[in-house]
């Protein structure tokens, strides 16, 4: 089990070296503490009334103190050590206090015998004022007898030296709250000298240990008030202190130069921060606790292509640029893409591509458009092949529920068919159209009614040179590769690409078959079109919003 952070500190204050406490004003000052490798943190009232924006005069109530507490002893992993200035009242509030802080998970509280409303110790021209030795011995028996866990510190802190009251009162009142039962005793000083603090020590003849604060006397070092007899030193504002320092440098930096890479030698990397506030944790969390979703997907666009016949139709830019009721071929297609969750998608250009510049789309070059085919397309593409992947012909437009369909599929190698071609009235395609035809291994059933449940067949043949008689249903032009699939599919790119740089989609997902790859059939009914010649265009536009 867990140690408690009471025991945890317990057990420290048994060690003979000087616990060593970091201030912290938030959960991440204490992170930073922690991280720097300090035994526990100290909330500090200074702090956290600074952090507020207030002096550190009793502004802040209870409450807001113990929260700020209790973040820190949430995100850090080493004990926290409350300074709980006056205990914020008299005895009765004490004990509320105490009730409060252990439930909040903090190790050890630290009372001191200032009048309420507090003054910070180091504030000058403001009043001074100490509650009596016997009044303190009050809060302290109250804070002991109030709090459940054994374990819990409770620490006197008398401001004796402070107020000018001199080491005999400082002795006195450090013994009263030993009597009434404090596990350890600050002596607070704030001359510049480490003078008084070692003179206190030299006279403790208690077995309580004593706590010490090096804010003005900062030229001591930790191991000379440890052999002195301090158990625990308590930096208390250095941290603060020094992020003030920081942002005001970066900030005046930035402001100044007018640019924010002035302040990038001051400054952490975001990456710092992502670390601190556990960004990897999350990203783990996320993978092992959300629900999976659909993997994700990138396409490939062959675009490169010139087809003379098209004539004046692609003289300026090419075919994927064709307008149809003002939007191109290319918009209509990353639009279906977009809204199917296909964020990477990247066009092989060819045939005037300098043309096709778009923001949210990568582009590959196949400057010998004019002599090979699309194999080399897609092998000048091939790193973008990768994981899921869906190729497609740059010529064609269709419903986001065909793609849909697609999608759906978990085979390595899909493609998409559409059936209606077997019922096209004959002579209803333009002449020189050659349409890519498909033979599946198990005849889909015939008949003009269709419901496209079944199962996606086999392809066994595909080309445009398969007579219509034979073929059960015509390749819309869109392939889905899973992650096997694309590796499979960049290996037959490699070997078939140097030999046959003319070969085309369909040539590939032949050889593909013929390898002995199961290439599966994904049936739809109409909703795409092809536009390849000028009738096709004609009819586009007559279909088309
Ligand atoms: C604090 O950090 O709030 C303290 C220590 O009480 S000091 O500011 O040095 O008094
Ligand atoms: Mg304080």
């Amino acid at each position: 089990m867990k140690e408690k952070q009471t025991a945890r500190l317990r057990r420290r204050l048994a060690d003979p070296r000087p616990i060593l406490v970091g201030g912290a004003h938030n959960a991440l000052s204490a992170k930073l503490v922690e991280e720097a490798g300090f035994d526990a943190i100290w909330a500090s009232g200074f702090e956290i009334s600074a952090s507020h924006a207030v002096p550190d005069a009793n502004i802040l109530a209870m409450a807001e103190n113990c929260e700020a507490a209790r973040l820190m002893a949430a995100a850090a992993g080493i004990p926290v050590i409350a300074d709980c200035d006056t205990g914020y009242g008299n005895a009765v509030n004490v004990i509320r206090t105490v009730q409060a802080y252990e439930a909040a998970g903090i190790a050890a509280i630290c009372i001191e015998d200032n009048v309420f409303p507090k003054r910070c110790s180091f504030y000058s021209s403001v009043k001074r004022e100490l509650v009596s030795a016997e009044e303190h011995a009050g809060k302290i028996r109250a804070a002991k007898a109030a709090q459940i866990d054994p374990d819990f510190v409770v620490i006197a802190r008398t401001e004796a030296l402070i107020a000018g009251w001199g080491m005999e009162e400082a002795l006195l009142r450090a013994n009263a709250y030993a009597d009434a039962g404090a596990d350890a005793v600050l002596i607070h000083s704030k001359a510049d000298k480490p003078d008084e603090i070692l003179a206190f020590a030299v006279r403790w003849k208690r077995n309580v240990p004593l706590v010490a604060v090096p804010t003005t006397y900062k030229t001591v070092p930790a191991h000379v008030l440890g052999e002195a007899g301090y158990r625990i030193v308590i930096y208390a504002n250095h941290g603060l202190r020094a992020a003030i320092k920081a942002m005001q440098t970066a900030l005046k930096t930035i402001r100044e130069q007018g640019r924010a890479d002035a302040a990038d030698s001051l400054i952490v990397k975001l990456e710092e921060v992502y670390r601190i506030v556990g960004v990897p944790e999350l990203q783990k969390d996320e993978k092992t606790y959300l629900p999976k979703g659909a993997p994700p997907v990138r396409a490939i666009i062959l675009a490169a292509g010139y087809q003379p016949h098209l004539g004046k139709l692609i003289q300026d830019a090419p075919k994927s640029l064709l307008e149809i009721k003002g939007r191109t071929i290319l918009d209509r297609q990353l639009e279906v893409l977009k809204a199917a969750g296909v964020d990477r998608v990247s066009v092989v250009r060819g045939y005037k591509k300098e043309k096709i510049r778009l923001p949210d789309v990568r582009t590959y070059d196949n400057d010998r458009f004019e002599t090979t085919g699309e194999i080399a397309s897609l092998a000048c593409a091939a790193k973008e092949i990768e994981g899921r992947t869906l190729l497609l012909y740059g010529d064609i437009v269709f419903d986001r529920a065909v793609l849909q369909r697609l999608l759906e599929s978990t085979a390595d190698i899909a493609i998409l068919v559409d059936r209606s071609w077997r019922d096209e009235a004959p002579g209803s395609r333009a002449p020189e159209a050659a349409p890519d035809l498909v033979v599946e291994k198990s005849p889909p059933p015939q008949g003009l009614r269709f419901v496209s449940s079944r199962e996606p067949g086999d392809v066994v043949r595909i080309g445009a040179k398969i007579p219509p008689g034979e073929a059960h249903s015509e390749f819309i032009g869109i392939v889905l590769l899973s992650e096997k699939g694309s590796k499979i599919v960049r290996g037959a790119i490699d070997e078939i690409a140097p030999k046959n740089e003319k070969a085309g989609l369909t040539d590939l997902l032949q050889a593909l078959v013929d390898r002995g790859h199961p290439v599966k059939a994904v049936e739809v009914y109409k909703g795409w079109t092809e536009i390849d010649s000028f009738e096709d265009y004609q009819r586009a536009w007559a279909m088309l919003h």
